[in-house]
């Protein structure tokens, strides 16, 4: 066998895109995938060979920060959520220089926190949250210390796609001298294209850095995240000295990198506009009302009032009709509590799969 033909009988076994309703990453745009051809073989752990993709993702940033309230901030674009919120709290703490150091973030928090407190050796203080999935300000203020150097808020909770109240955490921040990191791996490309778009940015002056993610609601391709640091302190406290390359210094996690998150973000971001980007999340916020409409005529309540496009309904069945769905070929997910099936409503789910998907979903109740 051919070997094209051998990788292709591997790809034909995925999942098509239209029949997941779990994911956070969706199909990428078409010019997306025209620009990461174009970039394919850059590396930007090298910059001096390619300062044409150098100049390109300061664009990128200086675009991010005109979205985000920061015209000049200072970033990068990494392989996703993950490092952006390593690297968030790494910075943090580097500029914060405290013995056993703590991080106080919601019990919401997305599971790369697990990571960050194993990699970066920094205690991890996890907050409850309310009866609408926020977390407890009065908690967070308790469990903040002389040791504390970050408290993190979530502006788009991977499981409820809820908001923190990112402006009295920013306030609290500010009066403890603290630094605030706010994850909008998600929400970072939904909030500000919403109708009444929450201030959860560099609009707050107690926020310090921003996670958000091109290769999720950006429509970017894999790899595409995005650090952004309110001032450029934060990316210093990262630098190590690279004697050999292009460059004298680096301050990204990962060496080898490449341009294509860069290429794909900007070209998506730059063709559709703000204005194109609105369409877009307005057509999937539509399509999670359609969701929860069809849901309800089947019974199903969600555990909030959708905030952005993630839903979830209560069910104590969840993971019964999680695994009845995939043997069908269907993907949906779970959330840990309460017990609840949750969708991802993307721009890869349109109406017509929303609608495939109740039909089948019918049989299975
Ligand atoms: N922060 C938040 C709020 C997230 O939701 C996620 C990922 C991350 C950080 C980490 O981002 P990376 O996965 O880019 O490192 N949220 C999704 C999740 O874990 C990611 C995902 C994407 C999951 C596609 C499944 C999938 O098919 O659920």
């Amino acid at each position: 066998m051919d070997v094209l033909e051998e990788l292709r009988s591997f790809r034909e076994r995925d999942l098509p895109y239209s029949r997941v309703l779990s994911s956070m990453c969706t199909i990428p745009h078409e010019l997306a995938v025209k620009a990461h051809q174009l970039f394919i073989g850059t590396n930007l752990g090298d910059p001096g060979i390619f300062p044409g993709t150098v100049e390109l993702e300061k664009k990128l940033i200086a675009m991010l920060g005109d979205l985000l309230h920061n015209k000049s901030c200072a970033g990068y674009i990494c392989s996703g959520g993950t490092e952006a919120n390593i690297q968030g709290i790494r910075a943090a703490r580097n500029v914060m220089r405290k013995r056993e150091p703590n991080i106080v973030i919601p019990k919401t928090a997305h599971f790369s926190f697990e990571k960050i407190c194993d990699i970066l050796c920094v205690e991890v203080r996890r907050v409850s949250v309310d009866e609408d999935y926020k977390v407890d300000l009065a908690e967070v203020e308790r469990l903040i210390d002389e040791k504390t150097v970050a408290i993190v808020g979530i502006a788009g909770t991977t499981e409820l796609g809820q908001i923190d109240p990112i402006l009295e955490l920013s306030k609290l921040a500010e009066e403890r001298e603290i630094p605030l990191h706010i994850d909008a791996a998600f929400g970072g490309l939904v909030i500000p294209f919403m109708e009444d778009p929450y201030p959860f940015d560099f609009a707050n002056e107690g926020v310090t850095s921003i996670t958000l993610d091109p290769h999720k609601m950006g429509m970017a391709t894999i790899p595409a995240g995005g650090i952004l640091f309110k001032d450029e302190i934060f990316l210093k406290a990262l630098e190590v000295e690279t004697p050999y390359l292009t460059s004298k210094m680096q301050f990204t996690l990962t060496g080898t990198r490449p341009g294509t998150g860069v290429a794909s973000a900007y070209a998506v971001l730059k063709s559709l506009g703000f204005e194109g980007m609105r369409e877009i999340v307005r057509r999937c916020l539509r399509n999670t009302r359609m969701l929860v409409e069809e849901m309800a005529q089947l019974g199903f309540e969600p555990v909030i009032e959708p905030v952005m496009n993630v839903v979830a309904f209560k069910t104590d069945k969840a993971e019964e009709f999680k695994q009845e769905l995939y043997r069908r070929k269907w993907v949906i997910s779970t959330i840990r509590e309460p017990r609840a099936i949750r969708f991802v409503v993307m721009p890869h789910v349109t109406e017509e799969v929303i609608k495939n998907f109740i039909a089948e979903f019918r049989k299975v109740i």
